[in-house]
């Protein structure tokens, strides 16, 4: 049964302009430091880049994830309970998904992404794969709260947030979402969140880099899209990929490097570049037990169970709403 309530939150202009993604990237241009927010990735040929991605020899963190699913089911049905509405911020992953609503019995299952076209295909082949599974895809920018569909009002929800994309905000960022989350889902609510662990710097890099360079068709991507949706002529070909460690902060930073001197117009205002100077196009923050701890707890979540693979690479997190309390 596929009772797809399709809601669209995106707010577009007269032209079908994102509003949000054109500020952003005037702003983010316009800076000492250019940088332009990571989210920007997901367009439909991004998230289809996104998932060659996943596939890579390097890029370790969906496999890990991906096992950690398969081998703990049992004890996420144990801890989780049937019933609950599985709540996905952004949706996309084929794997991991199915691997959650196998293992727990699941109310109902709603991903909220803001690549349409991509979430409805997702869509439609998880409620092939889930008969009798009610199934309410949402078009939504999950980082303002999300009104959920009102068939939904009466069930508890399961928050489900893999992949480490809140390693992609910086720790203000992420703090905010997740109190944000925690009012999407509830006072009652559970959340599964994963969590890149740090490790070795190489291992790392490697990852953000690939032998196969779809990483940096990735990153380049988004200069396309701005390109495309934003009336641009940035010369994409003057850009080289690049992916550093920074040690500070524990996060791989991901920038586009102008190889020569440029200038460019976007959305009718004009950007010039000198060589070696960067567009900040990425943050992924890796964490440890503590810092992942620390962040849940500012975020209003308050760590109930841990899992990490084999070769302690990534990290799954059951959370559960924090309450209030005065006392220690
Ligand atoms: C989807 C945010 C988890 O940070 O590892 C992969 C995105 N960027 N390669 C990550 C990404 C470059 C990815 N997340």
């Amino acid at each position: 049964m596929a009772t797809q309530t399709d809601i669209r939150l995106v707010d577009r202009d007269d032209h079908g302009v994102d509003r949000a993604f054109r500020a952003d990237v005037l702003e983010g241009l316009g800076a000492p430091q250019k940088a332009i927010p990571a989210r920007w990735f997901y367009d439909d040929e991004g998230s289809r880049l996104f998932e060659d991605i996943t596939q890579l020899p390097e890029y370790y963190p969906t496999r890990a994830e991906t096992q950690i699913l398969r081998d703990r089911a049992a004890e996420f049905a144990g801890l989780i309970g049937p019933g609950r509405a599985v709540v996905e911020f952004g949706s996309g992953s084929s794997v991991k998904t199915p691997l959650l609503l196998d293992a727990i019995d699941p109310g109902a299952y709603v991903p909220i992404d803001i690549a349409g076209d991509f979430l409805r295909e997702s869509s439609a082949a998880l409620g092939e794969k889930f008969p009798g599974l009610p199934v309410h895809p949402v078009e939504a920018d999950f980082t303002t709260m999300v009104k959920l569909p009102d068939e939904l009002q009466t069930m508890s929800k399961l928050g489900f947030f893999p992949g480490s994309t809140i390693g992609n905000m910086v720790p203000r960022s992420a703090v905010d979402l997740l109190r944000t989350m925690r009012m999407t889902l509830g006072g009652d609510a559970l959340l599964v969140i994963g969590m890149d662990l740090i490790k070795d710097v190489n291992v790392l890099t490697a990852a953000y880099d690939d032998a196969a360079g779809v990483t940096a068709a990735f990153n380049r991507n988004l200069l396309k899209r701005i390109n495309r949706e934003l009336d641009g002529d940035i010369p994409i070909a003057a850009f080289a990929h690049r992916a550093r460690w920074n040690d500070t902060y524990a996060r791989i930073e991901m920038h586009l490097e102008a190889r020569a001197e440029i200038a460019f117009t976007v959305a009718g205002r004009s950007f010039t570049m000198r060589v070696g100077e960067t567009i900040h196009t990425e943050n992924s923050h890796k964490f440890d037990l503590r810092s992942a701890n620390t962040l849940l707890l500012a975020g209003h979540w308050t760590p109930v169970e841990r899992w990490t693979d084999a070769e302690e690479r990534f990290s799954l997190i059951l959370a559960r709403a924090s309450v209030r309390r005065k006392a220690p």
